[in-house]
């Protein structure tokens, strides 16, 4: 089963909107296999970011991003990447639709509530850098 993973990012933790975004998740029918709270630094960034390592809002981006402590999760499901990105909304909040994550919970490019994996390459990677293998769950036998 295909799995994705999603952080749930400062500015959105502040304002108690965690339970929200799961709980939108869950009504599609995702499994939660893996969930924590992860204190993200400079390091993990340059890894997690390295596409946007040498742009001009990266310091910014690594300052917004240790804020505060985190949520990742690892979200499972049929087509999970593609339609959890969809329930996303784009990048920049200020042009993403109510009724999608970043239209009701982000304010902006940077400040946009949520990540999530953009493809299965990036799903493996993402996994690799935030949980071992012992903290992702499976209920396939
Ligand atoms: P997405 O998360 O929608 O895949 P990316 O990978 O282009 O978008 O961007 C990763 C993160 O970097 C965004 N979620 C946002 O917080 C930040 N970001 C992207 N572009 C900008 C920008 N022009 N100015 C400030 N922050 C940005």
């Amino acid at each position: 089963m295909q799995k994705t993973v999603v952080i749930i990012k400062p500015d959105a933790v502040k304002k108690n909107f965690i339970g929200k975004i799961i709980a939108r998740f869950e009504s599609e029918g995702f499994k939660l296999i893996a969930a924590k709270f992860i204190r993200l630094d400079d390091e993990i960034l340059s890894k997690w970011y390295e596409h946007h390592r040498h742009k001009p809002f990266f310091p910014e981006l690594v300052s917004f991003m240790t804020e505060t402590p985190v949520a990742a999760m690892v979200w499972e499901g049929e087509d999970v990447i593609f339609k959890v990105r969809e329930i996303c909304g784009p990048t920049d909040s200020r042009k993403a639709q109510k009724g999608t994550l970043r239209g009701d919970f982000g304010e902006d490019i940077q400040r946009n509530a949520i990540h999530a994996s953009e493809d299965e390459t990036a799903a493996k990677k993402e996994m690799n850098l935030m949980f071992t293998p012992e903290e992702i769950h499976t209920y396939e036998k």
